[in-house]
Formats: C-alpha cells, sequence, structure tokens
C-alpha cells in the first residue's frame, strides 16, 4: 500500500473516486485524508464524489461524553449488518474505540475543530455515502454546537442520556429537548432509569407528525439495541413518506453553500495574493481606527475577483 502522493496526478483522483464508487474501503481511506489535509486535490475529489451521494441514512449520536455513545454504535453496526445493511461511522472525537463491529476503513476518526464539527466531518460522510453505505454513523463529542449542528446536518439525530445515581435532580442541556428524532436512555443496568424516562416523555412534544420514541438501552450487555435500530429505521421511513427528508437535505445543503463561500472568502484573503495585501492594509487601518472592521469587511469583498482555491 503507497502513501498518498503529496501531488497526485489528476487521472489518480479520478482513479481513486472510480475504486470508491465500487465500494472500495482504501481509497474511501485515502480519499478522506486528502480532504482533511486541504490538499489541492481536494476539491476535484469532492466535485467528483458529491453527484453519487445522497443514498445513505446520515444518523448522528450526540450526548454529553461517557455517556455511552461509542458503545452504542459498535453494537448497532453489528446489529444493522446482521439485517444485510452496509453502515459507514464518521468519529469527530479521535479516540472513539470502535472495535469489533466497525471493520478497518469504513470508521473514520475527522479531527474536530473549536467551533464545533469540522467541514472535513461532513465530506467524510460524503466520501462514506458515495461508497454505498446503507447508513452513515456520525458521533459526535457533544460539546460546545456541535449537538445543533449535528441536528441540522443529519436526517435522523439520536440523542444519547444516562440515569444520574442519587439524590441529584437531572436536568437537560438546554436545546437538547428539540433537537433528538430518537432519545435513548443508556446504562439502564445500574438502574434508577424511571425518573429520567418519564421526565423525556413528559417533556418531548410531536412535532410535524413524529413523536420521538425513549429507548431504553445497556450497551455493554447489549440490551435493547434491536429497539434502537428500528427506531433509527423508522424514522427513516418517516422522512421518505412525509417528504421530511428532502427539506433536511435542502437545509444541509444551505449550510453547506455558505460554510462553502466562507472557505472560499477566506482562501481569497490570504497572504501572498493581491487581495492578501488590500487584507494587509485595511488590517492596518482598522487598527489605527481610520476605518471600523465592518466598512473594511465590505471593502474586501469589493476589493477584487475571488482567487480559485
Ligand atoms: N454500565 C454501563 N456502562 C456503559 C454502558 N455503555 C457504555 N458504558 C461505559 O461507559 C464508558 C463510556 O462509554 P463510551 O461508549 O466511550 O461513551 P461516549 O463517550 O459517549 O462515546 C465506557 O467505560 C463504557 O464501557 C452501559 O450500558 N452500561
Ligand atoms: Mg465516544
Amino acid at each position: 500500500m503507497s502513501p498518498v502522493p503529496q501531488k497526485a496526478p489528476r487521472d489518480s483522483v479520478r482513479g481513486l473516486v472510480d475504486s470508491l464508487l465500487e465500494g472500495d474501503k482504501r481509497s474511501a481511506g485515502k480519499l478522506i485524508s486528502l480532504i482533511e489535509d486541504d490538499e489541492p486535490e481536494a476539491v476535484e475529489a469532492l466535485a467528483r464524489i458529491y453527484p453519487h451521494t445522497g443514498r445513505a441514512q446520515v444518523v448522528g449520536f450526540t450526548g454529553p461524553p461517557g455517556v455511552g455513545k461509542s458503545s452504542l454504535i459498535n453494537r448497532l453496526v453489528r446489529t444493522f449488518r446482521s439485517h444485510g445493511k452496509t453502515v459507514g461511522v464518521v468519529a469527530v472525537d479521535p479516540t472513539s474505540p470502535y472495535t469489533g463491529g466497525a471493520v478497518l476503513g469504513d470508521r473514520m476518526a475527522t479531527r474536530g475543530h473549536a467551533g464545533g464539527l469540522a467541514l472535513a466531518t461532513f465530506d467524510a460522510v460524503g466520501v462514506l455515502d458515495a461508497m454505498g453505505s446503507d447508513l452513515v454513523f456520525v458521533e459526535t463529542v457533544g460539546a460546545g454546537q456541535s449537538e445543533v449542528e449535528i441536528a441540522s446536518r443529519a436526517h435522523t439525530t439520536v440523542v444519547v442520556e444516562m440515569p444520574l445515581t442519587g439524590d441529584v435532580v437531572q436536568t437537560m442541556k438546554a436545546g437538547i429537548l428539540e433537537i433528538g428524532d430518537v432519545y435513548v436512555v443508556n446504562k439502564v443496568d445500574l438502574g434508577n432509569e424511571d425518573v429520567l424516562v418519564a421526565n423525556l416523555k413528559f417533556q418531548l412534544e410531536t412535532r410535524d407528525g413524529w413523536t420521538p420514541p425513549i429507548i431504553r438501552t445497556a450497551a455493554l450487555e447489549g440490551l435493547g439495541i434491536e429497539d434502537l435500530a428500528g427506531a433509527i429505521s423508522k424514522h427513516a421511513l418517516y422522512l421518505d413518506q412525509s417528504g421530511g427528508r428532502h427539506k433536511r437535505d435542502v437545509a444541509r445543503a444551505r449550510l453547506e453553500i455558505l460554510e462553502n463561500v466562507q472557505r472560499l472568502l477566506i482562501h481569497r484573503v490570504s497572504e501572498g495574493s493581491r487581495s492578501g495585501r488590500t487584507f494587509d492594509k485595511l488590517a492596518e487601518d482598522v487598527a489605527t481606527r481610520r476605518i471600523d472592521p465592518h466598512a473594511a469587511a465590505r471593502k474586501l469583498l469589493r476589493s477584487g475577483p475571488a482567487t480559485e482555491s
């Protein structure tokens, strides 16, 4: 196995995408690292991959660290595979220990970034989708903006919680009740889950004809995994029948366009270019209060054509 060349010729990107479309896991891995490292070929690779995406059910898993997301995903991968489905996994948290259930090559630990989910995370989802995965699971770290972000990108968002022990009053993180399509109460082997389940049941509302189910699981023992897989499949069916899937795809497309606008603008003002020098000059002007930052931004946008990246 040869490493990805620093400057792969155009044909080799095409070659990689061709083998990806035939389901080749090694090509998937190579394409994902090419995209993550933001190699010059990444733009071409993404453009070649995109027309072949849109088939997989993208399922996001969110919840506090240690709640059992990785353990549940491991179990689910095995369950869906036993039903004859192909599953890819993208983990934003590179420490996620996927064992057994996930075969090397279709789990990709993509690096997260401070603001939430890296752009590359969803490019990786696209690669696994184009490869022919029926489902793509995305595990988030459950911190910062990542819950909201995953919900606006996934077809199905699974929120994982676990019962607390002792006399503590368990409160939900703000916004968590609005984003889930399926709720999981994991670690029921530890007991004390009835209050949490009742609380969730009381607070969750039906939205657009879908009432989020609450599934009790014990990931280590493999309890409730079939129920969870069933709920995920049922949600896919609901999305198809209600037109919700297209609605979500359009919302995601909006986000992705905006992100790429951002990416292009950043490239445009990057050092060394003509606009890079305009940028330097404007920064001086803002620092010395000759112009305000908003006016500087407008000026920069008018300063010339975007340099292709
Ligand atoms: N008792 C119990 N422990 C669990 C269960 N699921 C996961 N764990 C443990 O909880 C810890 C965190 O699990 P992990 O899947 O890595 O959580 P994540 O951070 O949400 O991905 C690990 O030590 C798991 O073995 C469960 O159902 N019951
Ligand atoms: Mg994890």
